[in-house]
């Protein structure tokens, strides 16, 4: 049975657990990270002191887009567009979804994990800002197909799919962005995003 390793209010963690149930993939889920801290048995696996990381049958990997790409190719392969170049422009928002966590990070950090007296307005500010900008590009590309993966939902919503919860979420100024707020209403509709995506952000 396959084993995901890491807390699941890491947004990395929770796109792995996220394609678990969304292909009822028997599976257990180990906390580790964070306040959990690491042992030494999970740093043999994952040197890098993150999460997530997945054992399946004795085959171990990190890297989280990585790995949703594995469990996609080994058992679910619907979630992959066959067309190549369909693929491809998915691929793409798998990449961008690092940029945007870097754009957000000050904002995430600032809102989610600093006290309120320690908060370095200024800075939450121009993250929310660079990360605003960011969705104006996601939403320009959602104006021609309904997912990031193309006609149907597939893997390359994941990432960005996981980080819009967060985006939509935080008390922070966002600009008009209709057909973004339309496809994370969608994602709003699948189970398994309410169920594991969809939870405190702290
Ligand atoms: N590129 C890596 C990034 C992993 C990453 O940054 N994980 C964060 C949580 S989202 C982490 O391990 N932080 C340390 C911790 O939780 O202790 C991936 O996609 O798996």
């Amino acid at each position: 049975m396959l084993t995901i390793w890491g807390r699941l209010n890491s947004h990395n963690v929770k796109k792995v657990a996220w394609l678990a149930r969304e292909i009822d993939l028997p599976h257990q889920r180990i906390d580790i990270g964070g306040a959990f801290g690491f042992t030494d048995a999970y740093l043999e696996m994952n040197p890098n002191r993150m999460i997530p990381t997945i054992e399946d049958d004795g085959f171990v990997l990190w890297e989280s887009n990585a790995i949703l790409r594995y469990m996609a190719h080994r058992y679910a392969p619907h979630l992959l567009p066959d067309d190549p170049l369909v693929r491809a422009a998915g691929d793409k928002w798998m990449d961008w979804q690092f940029h945007f966590a870097d754009a957000m990070r000050a904002a995430f950090l600032g809102l989610v994990r600093e006290a309120e007296e320690n908060r370095d307005a200024a800075a939450i500010d121009r993250s929310a800002r660079a990360g605003g900008d960011m969705m104006r590009i996601l939403d320009r590309e959602l104006a021609q197909r309904p997912w990031l993966s193309g006609e149907d939902f597939g893997i390359a919503d994941i990432p960005m799919g996981v980080y819009a919860h967060t985006f939509f979420t935080l008390d922070i100024p966002r600009p008009d962005l209709p057909r973004a707020g339309a496809w994370y209403d969608r994602l709003k509709a699948r189970p398994g995003y309410r169920e594991l995506v969809m939870i405190a952000l702290s």
